[in-house]
């Protein structure tokens, strides 16, 4: 979306709350004192199993949580997994014995909930997907708020096609393995450049999200194969970041001999597409916090909520960055 689109999209948007507001009436639910039996952001207990912090995007994400319980006056109960999936499974087995009112989790993986889910609703409390998808069935979870990573990778495919003119051998920094975002930024990337006879994925392999190991493994794509890369795809901006340094080491110009396109918009891209060392990165927003919360309210009030809250995702050129790069919050 241009910036122009965006502005009138944030318009529109603050036009619709105003019209919805009804300024006569309280909101019933920041009005404790008016017991009409439904729970309240103050009187709410949440407990958040995040992943990590294994880039900008999930740190720009975990203090938009926390900033928006303080907000709201909501008690919550945060858990940093540290990247591992029996760290979040013991986290969320805690919440159970505490009994929270709704459970938030990002999981690191998507295979491998289904126990962990199925005691938390037992014990009868929902449990919400945030940013990453799990593998298990719909009756386990209340709802995914995220992003429609799928499409993120067409995107991005969709970019590389117009930058290498329909011809070129790619090199692929894949996101953790087994994750939602790994997964379908693979196969949505596949999906478009199928299409491309003369388009090649000729190596694939794992950064885990991180600046270091994408530097680590660019490193080596480089010794196996050289100036033959035409261009990067990496999962995320952190990798790119990371790889962009491996090619200057190697001597090649990131951006101009080797081109690269990301995926998270993170202010670090844009800055890297100002110096002409990335060419695009795909906008995937990690700024969940109100959305998260206003979902936690609706779901311990029994209020039907859609099982997808898919969010809005643009897609960000060099020539755009050095305007843009003041309004990034991540
Ligand atoms: O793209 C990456 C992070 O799950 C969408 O996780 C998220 C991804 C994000 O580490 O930077």
């Amino acid at each position: 979306m241009s910036t122009g689109l965006k502005v009138a999209a944030f318009l529109f948007t603050l036009l619709l709350m105003g019209c919805t507001a009804n300024p006569a009436l309280p909101e019933a639910t920041s009005t404790p004192e008016m017991d009409d039996g439904r729970i309240t952001y103050e009187e709410m207990v949440v407990g958040y199993s995040q992943i990590g912090a294994e880039s900008n995007w999930r740190t720009g994400n975990t203090a938009s949580i926390k900033e928006t319980a303080v907000d709201l006056g909501v008690e919550l109960i945060f858990d940093d997994g540290q990247q591992r999936q029996e760290n979040q499974i013991k986290a969320i087995r805690t919440f159970i014995a505490q009994q929270v009112d709704v459970i938030g989790v990002s999981p690191v993986v998507e295979d491998g909930w289904e126990s962990v889910f199925q005691e938390a609703k037992d014990a009868g409390i929902p449990i919400i997907l945030v940013d990453r998808r799990a593998n298990v069935p719909e009756d386990l979870y209340a709802t995914y708020l995220g992003s429609d990573f799928m499409e993120e990778g067409r995107n991005a495919a969709r970019v590389m096609v117009d930058l290498l003119a329909g011809e070129g051998k790619i090199v692929e920094l894949v996101g953790t393995v087994g994750s939602a975002p790994a997964i379908d930024r693979a196969a949505g990337f596949r999906e478009i450049i199928q299409d491309y006879p003369d388009m090649h994925i000729i190596a694939s392999a794992s950064g885990d999200f991180t600046r270091a190991k994408g530097e680590e493994v660019m490193g080596d794509l480089l010794q196996l194969y050289g100036d033959e890369i035409d261009a990067v795809y990496a999962h995320n901006d952190d990798m790119a970041i990371g790889a962009i340094k491996a090619i200057e080491a190697y001597g090649l110009q990131p951006g101009q001999q080797i081109k690269i396109v990301s995926i998270d918009a993170i202010r670090d891209a844009f800055q890297a597409m100002i110096d002409g060392k990335l060419n695009a990165t795909i906008e995937c927003n990690p700024l969940l916090g109100p959305q998260f919360f206003d979902l936690a309210l609706k779901v311990v009030n029994g209020e039907p909520v859609p099982k997808w809250i898919p969010s809005e995702e643009g897609i960000f050129f060099p020539e755009d960055a050095a305007e843009i790069l003041p309004t990034r919050r991540y």
